[in-house]
Formats: structure tokens, sequence, C-alpha cells
């Protein structure tokens, strides 16, 4: 089976490197502004483009990959907000299940339904546990998934979820504000789980500027994604990835 990004994820959290994950909303970055975010990406030497959201509109996906493949050669994983959103345009998928939150249907149920689609594609797929944090407003996604995200301040539930995660066998582990959350995930917070996990940690929703990546990366994030801000902002791109690339973990 094809595990070549998990194996990057791996490598780069042994020699404490941090990875740059661009969020691709399809429904926000359309023709000439993703083409714009492409562009700047490559010349940044961004790692990865995740793509999806929580909740898309547009029929979009697979146009949005098309466009990201004819103009890149930065690898595109799928980060779905449902069955709905898998691609075998992709590489890889995050197969998330979302452990902080006590949804059947996102812990076990869609993932029962696309397993026979997904074990025909070429994707390769990446088992994810996904914990929502609290970011200091309701998120799209909390509302979608019907879940309440673990409060910011509950350091302790964040490690024992992301300890119970990696022991069911996920390879990976997601913390997540949301996407536009009002603040990252605390620097507290990130450097607890990361200490009590063997696994590469994701951080992403908040962050939007460097400075506040700078902090991510030194608390123990392995892959950073930012997705609104550059939205907002593709010129961004490029002081966000100097930061997140000359940055290393900080132990405490
Ligand atoms: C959201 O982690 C991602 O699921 C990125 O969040 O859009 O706030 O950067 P932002």
């Amino acid at each position: 089976m094809n595990d070549q990004i998990l194996k990057e994820f791996n490598k780069n959290r042994t020699a404490k490197k941090k990875l740059f994950a661009v969020l691709v909303d399809p429904d926000q970055l359309i023709e000439d502004r993703l083409r714009k975010v492409v562009e700047q990406s490559n010349n940044a030497k961004v790692d990865y483009f995740f793509v999806g959201g929580s909740l898309l509109l547009r029929n979009d996906l697979d146009q949005c990959l098309e466009l990201i493949q004819a103009n890149s050669d930065i690898p595109t994983v799928l980060f779905p907000g449902s069955s709905l959103q898998i691609n075998d345009r992709a590489d890889g998928i995050l197969f998330l299940s979302l452990i902080s939150g006590r949804n059947p249907e996102l812990l076990i149920g869609q993932h029962v339904t696309s397993a026979p689609l997904l074990k025909e594609s070429a994707l390769e797929i990446i088992p994810t546990g996904y914990m929502l944090v609290d970011g200091g407003r309701s998120t799209t996604v909390s509302y979608i998934s019907n879940t309440i995200p673990i409060p910011s301040d509950k350091d302790d539930i964040a490690v024992s979820t992301a300890m119970a995660g990696e022991m069911l066998g996920l390879k990976t582990i997601y913390m997540d504000a949301g996407s536009g959350a009002q603040k990252p995930i605390t620097d507290s917070m990130i450097s607890k789980v990361n200490q009590n996990i063997n696994v590469p940690l994701i951080v992403g929703g908040g962050i939007k500027a460097p400075e506040q990546a700078v902090a991510v990366c030194r608390a123990g994030a392995d892959v950073i994604v930012v997705g609104d801000a550059i939205e907002k902002d593709e010129s961004l791109l490029t002081d966000m990835s100097i930061a997140i690339h000359s940055t290393t973990t900080v132990s405490s």
C-alpha cells in the first residue's frame, strides 16, 4: 500500500522539521484566485495542499484538483467534510475519525460506507484522529458535525483523547480549532498532546500570522495547516512558509 505521505510526516517529525499545508476550500478558491494561490505556494515551497471543506455548496472538487495538478507538483491530500468528497485525482486522503465527538456517523459510520470505494482507489489512506478544540467561536465544522469541541483550557481531555486515538491505531492526530477560529489552539495544549503521542501531530484553525505559526511549531505541531488567512491574503504565504520551515519544537 502506498504510504509516502505518512512516511514524510514521520520522517520530518523525527527530524523535528515542520511541514506546511495550505487548506484549499474548493468553494472559496476558484479559477484565478486558486491559480494565484497555487503559483505562490509553488514559490513559497509549500509541502501539501489539503483540499476539502465541512460543507461544499458547489460541485467543484474535481476541477479544483485538476487545476492544482496542472499547475503544481505539490501533493494533494483530501480533507473531506463527508464521504461525498472522495476523488481519485488526489494523492491521499485524511481518513478522519472525529474522536473528540460522540457522533457515530463521523466516528465509524461514513468510513464503513466509503471503505469499498477507497479500497478500489489509488489514494493513500491516512488514518487520522480528528479532534475539534474550541477556538473562541462556533465554527461550521462544529455545527455540521453535530459535535461539541474540547474546551480550549482542558488540556487533559485533549491529551487523553489523542492517546486513545493512537492506541486505537490511528496514524496521525489532527487538532483543529476550525476554519476561521478566533484563536489557534493554545501552546500548552499542543505541547502536552505532542509529549504524549508518538504519531505526527497536525494542527490548524485560526492561524492568521507567521508569529502564530511559529508558536504552534515551537509547541510541537508537525504539520501546520492554514486556510482562511491565505484565502483573504495570499501574499501571506511566503512569510508563513519561511516561519514554519525555520522553526523547530522547543522541549519544555
Ligand atoms: C480548518 O485547520 C483548518 O479545518 C485551517 O483553519 O482556515 O482557520 O486556517 P483556518
